[in-house]
């Protein structure tokens, strides 16, 4: 497909796959890549080896810091696909031609652990999308919670600080389950629904590509005529979102501390290309003051049953990176990369945010000239006066850099807004000079609990048991204590649940917010169900029917779900059909349902270690046993919801179970 980014990028592509020799960084082909040069074959090294000094000091400055936070991340290109122009809202030039096709780069991220740390960990995931449009880069840095820990910036450093592994001892790695966190929290209760969100099920995605995404702030838009609305951005999945358990989100960080960026990898490759739709709710300027809530305020939703979603484009992530560091590592997000159409919000948390991103790169990426990397730059032509610094990779030629000049006709010259100029929206400021917290953002609660009251009961069942974990790491009384209290102003039956669990004090007083409102899109129980992807586990123990084999592997195929054979020894079975995973290798958190053909009377330990755990994980389950007893060694039981006996049901209805994905009133 037609991708003006890609193209680019393939001048900057070096092959090394062509043939060609072995030269030094100044272009001098080497006869000798393995031994310094020495004084003699068993004496000292010579400062005279530039090929070793050279090949070394590469070597030696070879790591660049990582990102303060997001530091683990994967990214994928793709394109963005506009279905009908949003002209009345905006002139952005790519949300007004549904011709155009815009490249895409994506990255994806957890917020606390540090570059080489798991997937799948309970945390925030980072879903910035950087758009390269023909009016410049444009990127939505958000995450997959539509809601923020805190309303102002300036307190970011001391959030951080806190949910950061701490200072003494460096622990923990990828969690949040900690002291310094929650007292954070205990103290700061503009925390509380965002809290709420990442101890439920959102926080321990099954698949990057079945997460939601959302630009988190209010922003705007612009249209020609200067009129303007608010925004809130959303990425919607097509496959649904889905999450793991916590068990199995333990067990397959673990087991595949890849899982989230291989699954991506592995998807793209196969062709079955990821696909979020964009969603916009939009809001008149003059309805700024319409609702229970302050639509600046970072910590609050607009509920979508209140004010919808309008689905106006697609993403598709369909292209790999060639070079980690080169494209994952180096790009650079900035809230503040915006083009003529977009503009941004009052709120205190964005406002700050403009800051510091590009700030962080400076160190990040060693000097002022980071946009001259190829995953930076924009596909646009850019000019202006800014010259020299560190890692200056262009020749800007001429006698002027300076505005305004006679030397060069006053080149480059700024751009009317008719054709093109940025102009920042002009709102009507007036208001004293002060530092505070304004009164509409002092109702910390009532989201969250509508947060709760929309969950399903087994999704209210997983907070519960999650902050029970969290604080339950926790070592310090006053914390655990603090948090407890914080939940009795949420949820009464939370705070009493986790204050017995945890050994904390239940506040006498019932202070929870008194209110059943509910907001379903907030749940996930209703979600898209697809067995699409997903992967099926076929657990041998014996020899399988190769006829029955094959046709269930044909049919899984064809309803393009994955699968891997699974056995004691890896083996080619009837010619063509391997088993890919042994027993060693495989584990049921990798998985999202298992076969069991078990043609051999007893069943080995692993196999049923494995069954097991897919039961516990409340996946579906297809069985296939001439011995029915077999199965009493296990804790599972026939007649238990999501378990299909395949000597009766067909390998279509186990499909079936696949795409439903989760059997939660099965009692585990
Ligand atoms: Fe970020 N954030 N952030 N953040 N953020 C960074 O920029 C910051 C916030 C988000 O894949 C840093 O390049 C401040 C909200 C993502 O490269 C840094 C505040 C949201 C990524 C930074 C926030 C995000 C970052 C670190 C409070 C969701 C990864 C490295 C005012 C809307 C981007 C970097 C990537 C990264 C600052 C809060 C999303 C330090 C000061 C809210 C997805 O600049």
């Amino acid at each position: 497909m037609d991708n003006k980014k890609l193209e680019q990028l393939k001048k900057y592509t070096i092959d090394n796959e062509q043939k060609a020799g072995l030269t030094t960084n100044q272009g001098l082909k080497m006869a000798e890549d393995e031994f310094s040069l020495k004084a003699g074959l068993r004496g000292p090294t010579l400062m005279e080896d530039f090929h070793f000094r050279e090949k070394m000091t590469h070597f030696d400055h070879e790591r660049i810091p990582e990102r303060i936070v997001h530091a683990r991340g994967v990214g994928a290109h793709g394109v963005f696909q506009l279905y009908e122009s949003l002209e009345p809202y905006t002139k952005a030039d790519f949300l007004n031609d549904t011709s155009k096709t815009t490249p895409v780069f994506v990255r994806f991220s957890t917020v606390q652990g540090s570059r080489g740390s798991s997937d799948t960990v309970r945390d925030v995931r980072g879903f910035a999308v950087k758009f390269y449009t023909e009016e410049g880069n444009y990127d939505l840095v958000g995450n997959n919670i539509p809601v923020f820990f805190i309303q102002d910036a300036i307190k970011f450093p001391d959030f951080v600080h806190a949910v950061k592994p701490e200072p003494h001892n460096e622990i923990p790695q990828g969690a949040s389950a900690h002291d310094t966190f929650w007292d954070f929290v205990g103290q700061n209760h503009e925390t509380a629904h965002m809290v709420m969100w990442v101890m439920s099920d959102r926080a321990i995605p099954r698949s990057l590509r079945m997460m939601e995404g959302f630009g988190v702030h209010t922003f705007r838009l612009v249209n020609k005529e200067g009129k303007a609305h608010f925004v809130k951005f959303h990425w919607k999945p097509k496959l649904g979102i889905h999450s793991q358990v916590w068990d199995e989100a333990q067990k397959s960080a673990g087991k595949n501390p890849d899982f989230h960026r291989q699954d991506l990898y592995e998807a793209i490759e196969k062709g079955d290309y990821p696909e979020w739709e964009l969603g916009l709710q939009i809001i008149p300027e003059e309805e700024e003051f319409s609702f229970d809530f302050d639509i600046l305020d970072p910590t609050k939703v607009w509920p979508e049953e209140m004010i919808p979603v309008k689905i106006v484009g697609k993403m598709t992530l369909n292209q790999n990176v060639d070079n980690f560091f080169a494209e994952t590592e180096q790009v650079a997000f900035h809230p503040g990369h915006v083009v003529p159409g977009i503009d941004f919000s009052n709120d205190p948390l964005l406002q700050g945010r403009l800051f510091s991103y590009t700030d962080t790169q400076l160190s990040r990426l060693g000097g002022p000239n980071f946009h001259q990397i190829p995953i930076n730059k924009p596909i646009c032509p850019f000019h202006n006066n800014q010259r020299d610094g560190m890692h200056q990779m262009a020749i800007h030629h001429g006698q002027t850099s300076y505005h305004n000049n006679s030397l060069n006709n006053n080149q480059p010259e700024p751009v009317p807004v008719e054709d093109g100029g940025y102009q920042h929206y002009q709102e009507k400021i007036d208001g004293i000079k002060i530092r505070g917290r304004s009164e509409s953002f002092l109702d910390f609660y009532s989201q969250a609990k509508l947060f709760y009251n929309s969950l399903a009961p087994f999704e209210q069942q997983h907070v519960k048991d999650a902050f029970s974990f969290e604080l339950g790491k926790c070592k310090s009384e006053t914390v655990k204590n603090n948090a407890v209290a914080l939940l009795n102003r949420i949820d009464r039956s939370i705070a009493e649940e986790v204050a017995k669990n945890i050994g904390a004090v239940l506040p006498d007083e019932n202070l929870e917010v008194n209110s059943s409102k509910k907001s379903p899109a907030l749940s996930m129980a209703n979600t898209i169900k697809k067995p699409d992807t997903r992967c099926v586990a076929i657990l041998l123990n014996g020899d399988p029917d190769k006829v029955q084999l094959r046709q269930w592997v044909q049919t899984l195929a064809a309803n393009n779900v994955n699968f891997s054979i699974v056995d004691k020894t890896m083996r080619t079975i009837d010619g063509d059909l391997k088993v890919t995973d042994t027993y060693d290798t495989a584990d049921a958190s990798l998985f999202d349902a298992a076969i069991l053909i078990g043609t051999s009377n007893k069943l080995e330990n692993k196999a049923i270690e494995f069954i097991e755990m897919t039961f516990n994980h409340y996946k579906p389950l297809g069985i296939f046993i001439g011995e029915p007893k077999a199965l009493e060694k296990s804790r599972i039981t026939w007649n238990a919801p999501g378990i299909f006996d395949l000597t009766k049901d067909s390998i279509n209805r186990f499909i079936t179970g696949v795409a439903e994905a989760r059997f939660w009133n099965r009692s585990v």
